[in-house]
């Protein structure tokens, strides 16, 4: 036998599954209009995306980490979040305390989608949170949606991918968006990049949320499941009872990292479509207009 890629038996599990999990990724968005990190995505200006988001990346060349944030901030305010962020946001008003949502994305589509802030947890920040580099200052901004930052972060009408390595143009530090609170650093993207321990507390609600009894169903919504400490959710939710459903455009082949069970689902396809048809009987259905949806 193989996990099911049935949506009727998965309706069934859903009717009678109170308690969900959901992991979300990058795919989730890629409707939207937004890169992945793997695949072509994966890629800015000939810069993999995992080694700019890094802290040595930073502290090599900010001004070109920050083009390459402020680049992502600016696709995504003018990305709109699509079918799968609204359903999951219906679901988190219906389901309340019985649904975690642990993010990965940065992009914000899930807070403007309607995401009730109680169910979710952004793992990894977001890319309108900014703060100072200074040990000492400690000021950080929630919710800055100012496009450009600065002057020199302001995105080229003419803005392409240069043949070359390198940027066509480069932004000083002095040219950096500056701390407006002990002036004298710069600030920094309010995200946590590879190699950066998660902010403190982040993972201890989710750890509290599991703990307090079975997982019925995990949601993998549009990720490779390759970044950790979340992806040791899956292991984590399948300790506490759950059934995995899989959603991504590419089935995975190696179940491996995922470790599938006969009981589980995967479901092949686009998260904007599918994750809204996976929970119908739930939320009924997502109407879609413009910035909005019922
Ligand atoms: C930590 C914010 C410990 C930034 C991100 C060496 C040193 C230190 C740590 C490590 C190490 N080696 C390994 C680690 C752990 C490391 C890690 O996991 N590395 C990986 C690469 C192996 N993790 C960390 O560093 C974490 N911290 O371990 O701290 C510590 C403790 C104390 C003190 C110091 C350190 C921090 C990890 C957080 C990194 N930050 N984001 C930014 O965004 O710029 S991660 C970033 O990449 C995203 O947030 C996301 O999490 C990840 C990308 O993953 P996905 O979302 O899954 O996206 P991906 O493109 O991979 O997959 C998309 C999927 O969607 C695909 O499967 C595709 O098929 C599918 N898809 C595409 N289209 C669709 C679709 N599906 C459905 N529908 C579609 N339309």
């Amino acid at each position: 036998m193989a996990p099911s890629t049935s949506i009727p038996t998965f309706h069934a599990a859903l009717a009678t599954s109170p308690r969900i999990l959901c992991l979300l990724g990058a795919g989730l968005s890629a409707s939207s209009g937004l890169p992945t990190f793997r695949g072509k995505g994966g890629f800015w200006r000939n810069h993999d995306a995992t080694v700019l988001a890094t802290p040595e990346a930073f502290a090599a060349d900010p001004g070109l980490v920050w083009q390459f944030y402020a680049h992502r901030r600016h696709m995504a305010l003018n990305a709109r979040p699509n079918p799968a962020h609204y359903a999951l946001a219906k679901l988190g008003g219906k389901r309340g305390g019985d649904l975690m949502v642990l993010s990965q994305n940065v992009d914000g589509l899930s807070p403007r989608a309607g995401q009730p802030e109680s169910t979710i947890r952004y793992l990894h920040g977001s890319l309108f949170d900014v703060k100072c580099v200074g040990e000492n200052c400690g000021h950080s901004e929630k919710d800055n949606f100012k496009d450009p930052l600065c002057p020199a972060l302001e995105i080229l009408p003419n803005f392409s991918v240069p043949k070359d390595n390198e940027p066509r143009y480069t932004v000083k530090a002095e040219d950096l968006p500056r701390c407006p609170k002990c002036k004298t650093n710069i600030l920094r993207p309010g995200v946590t990049w590879f190699g950066e321990a998660l902010p403190e507390g982040m993972l201890e609600d989710a750890d509290k949320w599991i703990d307090k009894g079975k997982v019925d169903l995990m949601l993998l919504i549009g990720t490779s499941a390759a970044v950790w400490p979340a992806a040791g959710y899956i292991e984590m939710a399948r300790g506490a009872g759950a059934r995995i459903a899989v959603v991504n455009m590419v089935a995975p082949g190696d179940p491996g990292r995922v470790g599938f069970k006969d009981e589980d689902w995967v479901f092949e396809g686009d998260a904007a479509k599918l994750v809204p048809e996976m929970l119908r009987p739930a939320i009924g259905e997502v109407y879609v207009r413009g910035d909005s949806a019922q």
